[in-house]
């Protein structure tokens, strides 16, 4: 299985962050792929960079204000439509693996809105969608790549690597976890797909090995929507845990050349997800 997806040095890629189970988040980046996908000639890409699933399980009156406008997780038609749409269009609609879907294919079992989410999200798909979410995880990369200088993960770029072959060559399975936080200790996927920081060093480092100049990811949430960190590393933050004003996404002209983090411009690049809301 490709663990690099390889981005083409032409046309457009819309960037979406950690949608957490929330549909209408999704169906809104559909809508927004679908409208640049009419206007052009195909060569339009949509990546989600991971944590498709596992939102929270909290009623409406008990919903904390810091999680931006309420929503209930709806895990299952959230993956639903991204398998119709990426069946819709194989070449264009691309996920990479985040730290949530991880735990259904050999991973450490996420608690963040339930004392086990794997156990929970599987026991209410049953087994043959069970086996159906897995079969679609297994196919996420860990890293996507872009000529036009980006590198995209999950998490912060923090994994020492040499080569792009030490990601191609990665394993998902096999490691028994005691503790969620061993996950932290396995070389290559425990960084990439759970560190929420990255020295300037090591992300130049990570994005090098991969041809790269510039690091996006997600995993994070960024309250107001984006972060730079030095002249390497942008979180974006584009549903989960963020009010709908401060929501955003990346629209890239994949045939520019980005040399730092400043040539992702706000307004350009940075676009917000709910446009009619006033950013603060
Ligand atoms: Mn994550």
């Amino acid at each position: 299985m490709a663990r690099v997806l390889r981005l083409p040095d032409h046309g457009r890629l819309l960037v979406a962050t950690d949608l957490q189970g929330c549909l209408r988040d999704f169906v809104r980046m559909e809508r927004i792929f679908r409208a640049a996908e009419d206007k052009s000639l195909g060569e339009v890409h949509l990546l989600f960079t991971g944590d498709l699933i596992h939102g929270p399980r909290i009623p409406e009156d008990g919903w904390p204000d810091y999680l931006g406008e309420f929503y209930k997780d709806e895990s299952p038609k959230l993956i639903d439509r991204f398998i119709a749409l990426q069946e819709r269009f194989p070449k264009q609609v691309h996920s990479l693996l985040g730290n949530h879907e991880h735990g259904h294919i050999g991973g450490p079992h996420t608690a963040k809105f339930a004392y086990d989410e794997v156990a929970l999200l599987e026991s209410i798909l049953g087994p043959k969608n069970t086996e159906k979410l897995r079969r679609l995880f297994r196919d996420f990369p860990l890293v996507a790549v872009a000529p036009c200088g980006i590198v995209f993960t999950h998490g912060a770029p923090a994994a020492h690597i040499r080569s792009i072959a030490e990601i191609e060559a990665a394993k998902l399975d096999g490691i028994t976890y005691r503790s969620p936080v061993d996950i932290l200790h396995v070389p290559v996927i425990g960084q990439i797909l759970w560190a929420r920081s990255a020295s300037a060093e090591a992300a130049r480092k990570f994005v090098g090995a991969l041809g790269g100049r510039v690091s996006v990811f997600g995993h994070d949430v960024v309250p107001q929507g984006f972060e730079r960190v030095g002249d390497e590393q942008i979180i974006i933050s584009t549903s989960f845990g963020v009010a709908d004003a401060q929501k955003v996404y990346l629209d890239i002209d994949l045939s520019r050349r980005f040399d730092t983090v400043h040539d992702l411009r706000e307004g350009i690049e940075i676009v917000p997800l709910y446009p009619q809301r006033q950013r603060s």
